[in-house]
């Protein structure tokens, strides 16, 4: 699985922090190799990152990946099981970040998908932006009432996951509005098996500032 974006590394922490062995095979959709008649046989929604399995099943969507690899593999550090009381607060906040914050985040990255004419993408990428603040700022009083993780004292992927969006968007812009989120961040960055948050380079940043 994998290529060259920001997505994949998602996926790879959680097999790097498991210790489960995978095959990482490059797919480089500047080029357009996630369009070609090989990867479409395999995965028919063209997107990486995409993750076949011991089975023989080829899954997508980033998130759907990390819970996957967390429940087959039992990482319950990462991840509550599905008998823990923290499992429904936990998922709650991991498909509330897949579907409304990494979703709208693509919007600021390619607002000319969304456009029908050029000159409406600059509406488009300040609309987006105008709700993954929003949607940031929920999160920010979620983390400031039970804190510091977004499962209280306990970190899970959900904190990675928010924390790499936020490092791939502007962190300092963000870290300046959200203080629970920037106080997430540095607690996330610091842990002993620190996943690979860090800043983007500077043609995939956005400026989140309002
Ligand atoms: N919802 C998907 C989005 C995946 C996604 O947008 N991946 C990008 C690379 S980071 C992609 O495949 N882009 C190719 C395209 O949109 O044509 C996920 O969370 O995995």
């Amino acid at each position: 699985m994998g290529q060259i974006s920001p997505v994949p590394p998602l996926a790879q922490w959680v097999l790097e922090d498991g210790k489960i062995e995978y095959e990482l095979r490059k797919i480089d959709i500047l080029n357009g190799e996630h369009r070609t008649a090989e990867f479409l046989a395999v995965n028919p929604a063209g997107l990486v990152p995409m993750l076949v399995t011991p089975d023989g099943d080829a899954l997508y969507e980033v998130a759907a990946l990390m819970l996957y690899l967390a429940d087959r593999h039992q990482l319950t550090d990462l991840a509550p099981s599905p008998t823990d009381p923290d499992r429904g607060p936990f998922l709650s906040t991991v498909f509330h970040i897949a579907s409304d914050i990494q979703a709208e985040m693509k919007r600021v990255h390619f607002p000319h998908r969304l456009a029908l004419r050029m000159a409406d993408c600059a509406g488009v990428q300040d609309l987006a932006k105008s709700l993954v603040l929003s949607r940031l700022d929920v999160m920010n009083m979620r983390l400031a009432k039970r804190r510091p993780y977004v499962l209280g004292s306990r970190f899970s992927l959900a904190d990675f996951y928010l924390c790499f969006w936020v490092a791939y968007l502007d962190r300092e812009g963000v870290c300046l509005q959200f203080s629970s989120i920037a106080r997430l961040y540095d607690l996330v960055r610091s842990r002993p098996s620190a996943p690979p948050i860090s800043k983007r380079p500077r043609r995939w940043q956005r400026s989140m500032r309002r």
